[in-house]
């Protein structure tokens, strides 16, 4: 391998390994030669009421259809909770540890089976069914897990929304999947800030109801403690409830494509998708991941740093670990509260071997100083690894080299919310790292490079990736919308799934993820389509028009960059600027904070209308050297105005 930032496999890694190289090369070799062969005999990793006798039965040409192991019958919370209980029903199946450090408790997995039964009887009880929605906004906090563990049990889809989304948020969430239940907290706790979860959910019901969405039933659960209203014969305490119910539910017998869950997750355009998994395949493919990327072994502690309400916490926090009888942490707080050493010491504290968070985080914590890190012990790690942006070789180098110490691999994982589960990744004693580099594809996984003229590029180059084949574990529709699915995953290519990424391929086959191709930005591994901040922008009475760009943000991955044409006769200032970005924390949430706000009297555009984009990245990254053509705009003068007030000068 010629690349700088080579890092061969050590024999220590390779010792226990699940997989080594030899094995790697044929199984995959199996996977893409025989899928059908391949994934019958990975299917039975999981347990089925009924055993399927199909196994694939999946095109993406036309109406584009996905099916895995269609005629089997299974439960997903048998899967993570009932088929360990009998030999271990004692051990940890959750540890939870809380914002304060001196806060924590541990779930073994009877305990886990017994809160999920209650909650799940508690949701029977007050008429949730089969195939029901239900929004479960909430903290990290162990009763957010039994939520979604209940909703499995009795074959209810759960929404998760983040809680850091505001009321706006979430009640788009409520209403565009008709969910008539929300089970949420009274407060969150965070860096010791309180998240009013309770009040938040009071008023996004109250904007639902405007959209004709009635919802019926609130379940509290009792974080904080603090003061909250209370609507009699809609809200209902969760501890109430469950002591008042039986503690064991039989788990409905689910066919394999069944619904599991909608996540809600930003496109290029319009508002964000309900994206849908089911769940037979998607259960074999998030416990095989979870197993062989992480090497997970028995006895393992594994630490997964998102929250539940991204795609990450429901099959890396949650169902992929638990399916394969893991301890897995559940952490309530943040990576630099109290101090930056709080990570370390959790890893200390809870003796973690496997460590898996985003590269802004360890970006945040290279910036404050080494010192933070040392200070541990972090004997007992094993494997580092990263997710939800691409991790720049310096931080991956940091990583490996002072969090690690040298003696972990760096396991960078590519993945979508539509993917289910990891896609790239190395296997920890089967691939050669590369810093800055997701590797090679995991089983059954064929990526394809192609140009915008649609042709495959072979070997070394770069294009938009693409996936040829369907796996298990990959989203079936948008939730109420296929057209929408097949149109914004199977139009771009046909007869392939596109991802939206741009990546390149180098001599040694590795590849290499290089951002979003569409608008869609990036920001602390956060999600967000540009149009959303737009369409919350020109929801602000003095705003005329907005145009939304990413930037590099070093910490970030990608900053914010907002430009806004006021309406006739509104004066720009800084307080105006200030009010901007509190109107759009109010519409979506903190994460989608503008970090910069330049006023345009006038945007570039086509003599169509159309935004020339490609112009306003350019100066957001004050990069306006090269701003190449710009004889096609309806009016080039624009230009020299933005370039002159721009807001990034470096
Ligand atoms: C799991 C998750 C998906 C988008 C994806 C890509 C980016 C995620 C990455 C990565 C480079 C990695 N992304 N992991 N880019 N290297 N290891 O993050 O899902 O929130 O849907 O985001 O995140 O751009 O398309 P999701």
């Amino acid at each position: 391998m010629s690349d700088a930032h080579v890092h061969p496999v050590q024999p220590a890694w390779k010792k226990n390994a699940l997989i080594d190289n030899e094995t790697y090369l044929k199984w995959y070799a199996d996977s893409v030669g025989d899928p059908d062969k391949f994934w019958d005999e990975h299917g039975k990793r999981i347990d089925w009421f009924k055993p399927y006798t199909k196994v694939k039965n999946a095109s993406f040409e036309g109406d584009v259809s996905i099916k895995w192991y269609e005629d089997g019958l299974t439960n997903v919370a048998y899967n993570c909770i009932d088929r360990h209980l009998e030999r271990r029903g004692d051990q940890t199946a959750i540890i939870w540890e809380g914002d304060d450090p001196s806060d924590d408790k541990t779930v073994t997995y009877k305990e886990l089976y017994e809160h999920v039964c209650r909650f799940a009887n508690v949701l029977k009880k007050h008429g949730v069914k089969k195939g029901d929605r239900v929004t479960i906004y909430m903290p990290m906090v162990l009763e957010a897990a039994y939520a979604m563990f209940a909703c499995a049990r009795i074959g209810a889809v759960h929404s998760v929304v983040f809680g850091g989304f505001s009321p706006d948020a979430l009640a788009g969430r409520i209403t565009d999947c008709k969910s008539n239940f929300v089970i949420t907290a009274d407060e969150g706790l965070r860096a010791g800030k309180r998240i009013p979860l309770k009040d938040n959910t009071d008023k996004a019901i109250e904007i639902a109801a405007k959209d004709g969405i009635k919802v019926d039933k609130v379940i509290v659960t009792r974080r904080t403690g603090g003061k909250i209203d209370w609507v009699e014969g809609r809200d209902f305490w969760l501890h109430e409830e469950a002591a008042s119910v039986e503690p064991a539910c039989e788990p409905e017998h689910m066919r394999a494509e069944d619904p599991l869950f909608i996540l809600y997750t930003s496109g290029s355009t319009g508002k964000p998708k309900g994206v849908l998994h089911t769940t037979g395949g998607y259960l074999v493919y998030v416990s095989m991941t979870h197993q062989y990327v992480f090497d997970y072994h028995d006895g393992d502690i594994y630490w997964c740093t998102a929250d539940v309400g991204w795609v990450t916490g429901h099959s890396y926090i949650l169902y992929g670990p638990l399916a394969n009888g893991a301890t897995t942490l559940m952490f309530e707080g943040v990576p630099n509260y109290p101090t930056p050493s709080r990570m370390w010491e959790v890893v200390d504290k809870h003796k973690v071997n496997i460590f898996y968070t985003a590269p802004t985080a360890i970006r945040a914590l290279r910036g404050v100083g080494d010192e933070w890190v040392e200070k541990t012990s972090r004997k007992s790690l094993r494997i580092l690894g990263s997710v939800g942006e691409p991790i720049n070789p310096e931080a991956w180098e940091w990583y490996f080299n002072v969090v690690g110490e040298q003696r972990c691999p760096v396991i960078d994982t590519w993945w979508q919310t539509e993917t289910g589960g990891i896609m790239i990744a190395p296997l920890p004693g089967a691939i050669d790292l590369k810093a800055g580099s997701a590797t090679l594809p995991f089983f059954g996984i064929i990526p394809e490079l192609l140009d915008g003229d649609g042709n495959i590029i072979e070997g070394e180059g770069s294009g938009n990736l693409c996936m040829r084949q369907a796996w298990p574990g990959m989203t079936r529709t948008v939730f109420g919308d296929h057209e929408r699915y097949v149109q914004t995953y199977f139009s771009t290519y046909k007869g392939k799934y596109f991802s939206g990424d741009g990546c390149r391929r180098d001599a040694d086959g590795y590849y290499w993820i290089t951002g979003r191709v569409d608008d869609v930005i990036n920001v602390s591994g956060h999600r967000m389509g540009t149009a959303e901040v737009e369409s919350a922008l020109v929801a602000h009475d003095k705003v005329a028009e907005a145009a939304v760009v990413g930037y590099p943000h070093d910490i970030k991955g990608q900053g914010i960059y907002c430009y806004v044409t006021l309406a006739e006769g509104v004066a720009a200032n800084d307080d105006l600027r200030k009010e901007l970005i509190a109107h759009v924390r109010h519409e979506i949430g903190a994460i989608a904070t503008p970090d910069k706000i330049q006023f345009a009297p006038g945007l570039p555009k086509t003599r169509s209308a159309k935004i020339m984009r490609r112009i306003l990245r350019k100066i957001a990254e004050d990069e306006f050297s090269a701003l190449g053509d710009t004889s096609t705009l309806a009016d080039p003068s624009v230009v020299d105005d933005l370039i002159a007030n721009r807001q990034n000068k470096r």
